[in-house]
Order: C-alpha cells, then structure tokens, then sequence
C-alpha cells in the first residue's frame, strides 16, 4: 500500500498503524486522514487483522493534533468539511468490528486525543500528555472531543478539560478512566502488542460482539442494552467459537478459536 504519512504492518494477526511525520508531532493533515481511512479500510477487509494499534513515530508524539498549519488557512467551509472528514474517519475506527487500541507514546492533543478516544481503549506511557487545548487556538475540538471526552470523564470534567486547554499526565488520564493502563515509556509498544497478539487469538466473534454491544448499549437505555446483549450472547452460539472455547475448558486445554470477522 501507498503511504507517505503513516506505516502500515501486518503482524501475528495485530495491524500496526503508525503515525509518521515525527517533525510535526504526527499532526493531522487532510493527506494523513486521508491515509488512515485507507489503511482502516485495509484492517477491516484483511482476514489476516484481527486487532489493530494505533502509535505515533519518534519519542515525543502520539499525534500533537490537527495541523495548525493546514487550520490557520482554512475558511469556513474547509474548516467544516475538514472536522466531517475526521469525524468520518474516527467513526469507521468505531465502526470496525476488531478491537482498536491507542498506543499512546507521548502528546495526545486536540485531535490525537480525538483519536485515541475514538479507539476501543488507550494503552499508554508514563510520558504520555492528553488535552483540549484548542481553546487556546480560539477554536473548539471538532473531531468529536466535546462528545467522547463527556461520555469517558463526565460532562464537568470534559468541559473544564475544553475551556481550560489544561493538558493532563497519563496517571491523571487513567484516575478519570480516560487511559486503561499506563506502561513505562520504554515498554509501551511491546506491551500493547503482547496485548493485542493474545486478543488476536480470542474468539472474533466474542470479540466482534462485545464492541457492538458496549458501543451500542451505551448510546441506549439500560434495558435495551440488555437486550442487544442477550441477542449478541445467543449470535455467539451460532459460530463455532462457542462450542470450542466450553468444550476445551471442559477438557482441559487450550482452545482453537477459528471464528471470522467476515462471516
Ligand atoms: N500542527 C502543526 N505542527 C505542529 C503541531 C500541530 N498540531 N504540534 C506541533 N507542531 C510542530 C511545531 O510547530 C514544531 O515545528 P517546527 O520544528 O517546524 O517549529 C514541531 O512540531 C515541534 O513542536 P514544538 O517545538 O512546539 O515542541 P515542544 O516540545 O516545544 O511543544 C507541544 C510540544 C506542547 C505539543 C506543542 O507543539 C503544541 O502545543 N502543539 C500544538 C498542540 C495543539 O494545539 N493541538 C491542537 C490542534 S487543533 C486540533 O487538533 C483541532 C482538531 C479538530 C479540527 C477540526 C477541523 C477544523
């Protein structure tokens, strides 16, 4: 594939989408967006992907936010249609039916924070910095920061966060439920792909599943919630993931999860 502002690798069942234009922090630009729809399209329509990482390239950056060079000329309407795209782009993360982590190694700002809420969870470093801060720009986040960042840390929070601009550490990220787990810098990447590796051995149906069910049950009432949850539970008997993953237990053995994400 052709790519000039991410990396894009496939291995162990784990896709590994990196973020490369370390000199800008891996800002956002209409070209990277653009990339990572491709290489999202990528993730979902490979059999071979079963989990897909998100990281940014160097030692400083996650992703610094939108490119405040491509903002700073934009008008009205390129502004507007520039916050769909990004918009669009995080939503097919959302929509993916593979699980989606953040590896966040440094900055997490304006839009990468956008991002990396807009994965399944956030694994990141002891280095790592999230925030709004583009209120400091005289802008708004636009990439569905005021929405994801109230359903993860409450409305009050979310708000100071916005109006603020105030950049928190990954220990304060994880105390708001912002960050699952927080690694030693050094050790981030390869314990989020130990993680990864050993999700892409779990049933992808479960897994499929799961994401559904929490996406989806979230936006709803709790007893419709319950109900896409016992129609997803009885989906899982339809494969053959659910048999094996009971019977090897009751055998006492590993099981061989051989369930797809496309079928
Ligand atoms: N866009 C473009 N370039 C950037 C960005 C960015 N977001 N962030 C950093 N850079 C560049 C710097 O300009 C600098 O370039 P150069 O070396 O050519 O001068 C290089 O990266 C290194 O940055 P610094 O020298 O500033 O590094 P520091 O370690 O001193 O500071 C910070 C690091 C704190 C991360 C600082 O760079 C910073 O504050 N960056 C901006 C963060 C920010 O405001 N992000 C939000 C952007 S707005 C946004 O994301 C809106 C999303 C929704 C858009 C909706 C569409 C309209």
């Amino acid at each position: 594939m052709d790519f000039q502002n991410i990396l894009f690798e496939v291995r162990d069942g784990v896709a590994l989408i990196t973020f490369n234009r370390p000199k800008a922090l891996n800002a956002l630009n209409p070209q990277t967006l653009e990339e990572l729809a491709r290489a999202v399209a990528a993730a979902r329509d490979d059999d071979a992907v079963r989990v897909v990482v998100l990281t940014g390239a160097g030692d400083k950056a996650f992703v610094a936010g939108a490119d405040i060079t491509e903002l700073q000329k934009m008008n009205p309407l390129e502004a507007r249609l520039f916050a769909q795209k990004g918009q669009d782009v995080f939503f097919s993360l959302e929509d993916l039916p593979k699980p989606v982590i953040a590896c966040v190694n440094g900055f997490a700002l304006g839009g990468g924070c956008e991002l990396a809420m807009s994965c399944d969870f956030i694994y990141a470093s002891d280095k790592a910095k999230f925030g709004q801060p583009e209120i400091n720009l005289g802008i708004i986040p636009g990439f569905g920061g005021t929405q994801r960042l109230a359903r993860l840390v409450g409305r009050a929070k979310a708000k100071e966060l916005c109006m603020t601009g105030e950049m928190i550490d990954a220990q304060q990220a994880k105390e708001l439920g912002l960050v699952a787990k927080v690694f030693p810098h050094e050790a981030l990447l390869e314990e989020t792909l130990k993680a990864a590796t050993a999700m892409a051995a779990k049933s992808c149906t479960a897994l499929r599943a799961i994401k559904h069910v929490v996406d989806r049950g979230m936006d709803a009432d709790l007893k419709t919630g319950c109900a896409l949850e016992a129609e997803a539970f009885g989906v899982c008997f339809a494969g053959q993931d659910a048999k094996e993953g009971t019977t090897a237990f009751l055998e006492k053995r590993k099981p061989v999860f051989k369930g797809s994400f496309t079928s």
